[in-house]
């Protein structure tokens, strides 16, 4: 088999990328290790910024999107038993930004590449792309017990933080830098009104809570755990007690609690690749770079890179010209490092670490009263929270 670009990937970026080529006429295939169910049933990002939007509305997936999901002008930040708000149409410029989850908006993608007829291969095992340097680029890969080979021009590697593709560069090519933070994320769905129509971020002595929602019905919450904490440690109960003591009281008192209908454990790290392009295999998305999920950059991270990417291969394959490609890796990372900066400033400033020491522990008290004292400060969290420009 023969494609333009394969894709290896059926995630967000994978098929955002399929579904905005496949539009001007450039042929891909997507080859996704797992079932569609699978992937449906992963329960992550719910916040896009505004440029997300766009590229859904651009790659014809936005429909729904703007039907169903919802306009955020601010999130409150809630510290010392009180709550702040930051307003990010002000401090943006008028700005917002769009509360829809990652899970729909992947249904939404899986939906137009049907439309499409476009190819997605699911359940292929043992994807392996080579000759990345020549230009006879292919992968291989299995599905059940046939084998099979697709010969292609670009191989885009859009397979998560687990995948394949980073993997093929070479190490003495790739560097990685990486932070693991000493706790991570317990996060819960459950059918109950949000207790706020807008995010509310905790910083508490007992650590960090986040109040976000997928709809008006559906709340996600999350609390930071130690990493030794196992999901099965945590009874429905247990959590809505913990998360109530790190709200402001008059937040727990209006707090409404029920069965969880989807309890996870999510570690935090920072993480990124360099280069994102070895001869003919580019990374996007979380395959390149991770952020711990405090300020919702992951899936905008990896939305600004597929954007760069979809305009390099219109200009390679529409003008003959491959200065997009060139430089596809040095424009993606000086984003991606400013979305690095963002959330490790956001974490470590709302999260308890352990064994902090005082003198720290009083720069992230008046760092937060600094903040809500000064415009210039607040206009700085608002342009990256609704995202920086492409
Ligand atoms: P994905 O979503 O991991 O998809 C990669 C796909 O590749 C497949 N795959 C392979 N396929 C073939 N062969 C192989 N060898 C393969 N290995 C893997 C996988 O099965 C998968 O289907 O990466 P992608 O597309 O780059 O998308 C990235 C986003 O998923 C991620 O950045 C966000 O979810 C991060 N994130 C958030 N981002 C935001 O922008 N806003 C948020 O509000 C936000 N909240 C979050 C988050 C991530 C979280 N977790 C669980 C880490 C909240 C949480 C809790
Ligand atoms: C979510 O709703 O899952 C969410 C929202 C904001 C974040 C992280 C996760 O910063």
């Amino acid at each position: 088999m023969k494609t333009q670009v394969c894709i290896i990937g059926g995630g967000p970026s994978g098929l955002m990328l399929s579904q905005l080529l496949h539009l001007k006429g450039i042929e891909t295939v997507v080859l996704e290790r797992q079932s569609r169910d699978y992937v449906l049933s992963r329960i992550r990002a719910g916040v896009l910024e505004h440029g997300f939007a766009k590229l859904m509305r651009e790659a014809q997936c936005g429909e729904r999107m703007d039907r169903e999901g919802e306009i955020h002008d601010g999130f409150y930040l809630a510290h010392d038993g009180k709550m702040d708000r930051l307003d990010l149409h002000k401090y943006s410029g008028g700005n917002s930004v769009m509360v829809y989850g990652q899970t729909e908006l992947t249904r939404d993608l899986y939906e137009a590449r049907d439309r499409m007829k476009g190819v997605v291969i699911h359940n292929a095992q043992d994807v392996q792309p080579h000759e990345l340097k020549s230009a006879k680029s292919y992968v291989t890969y299995r599905v059940g017990h046939e084998d099979h080979r697709l010969d292609c021009d670009f191989i885009i590697g859009a397979d998560g933080f687990h995948g394949v593709s980073r993997k093929s560069i070479p190490a003495d090519v790739l560097k990685e830098y990486e932070k693991v933070y000493p706790f991570g994320w317990l996060g819960v769905l459950s059918r109950t009104k949000p207790v706020s129509p807008e995010l509310i971020y905790a910083k508490h002595e007992r650590g960090f809570a986040l109040c976000s929602l997928r709809s008006q019905i559906l709340s996600r919450y999350y609390i930071q755990v130690p990493l030794s904490d196992k999901v099965e440690d945590w009874s429905d109960d247990a959590f809505w007690d913990e998360l109530k003591r790190r709200l402001p009281a008059e937040v727990a008192a209006q707090l409404i609690t029920g069965p969880t209908i989807e309890k996870s454990i999510a570690p935090l790290r920072s993480f990124v690749a360099e280069p994102m392009r070895y001869g003919n295999l580019f990374l996007a998305g979380d395959a390149a770079h991770i952020v711990p999920p405090t300020g919702a950059r992951g899936l905008n991270t990896a939305g600004s890179d597929i954007h760069y990417l979809y305009q390099a291969m219109l200009d390679h394959y529409q003008k003959g010209d491959s200065t997009g490609l060139d430089h596809y890796s040095e424009k993606a990372l000086a984003r991606v490092w400013k979305a690095q900066r963002f959330s490790w400033w956001l974490t470590t400033l709302l999260h308890n670490f352990p064994d902090t020491p005082e003198y720290d522990q009083k720069l992230k008290e008046v760092d937060l009263a600094y903040l809500f004292s000064s415009d210039a400060a607040q206009r700085s969290l608002a342009e990256n929270y609704v995202g920086l420009p492409y």
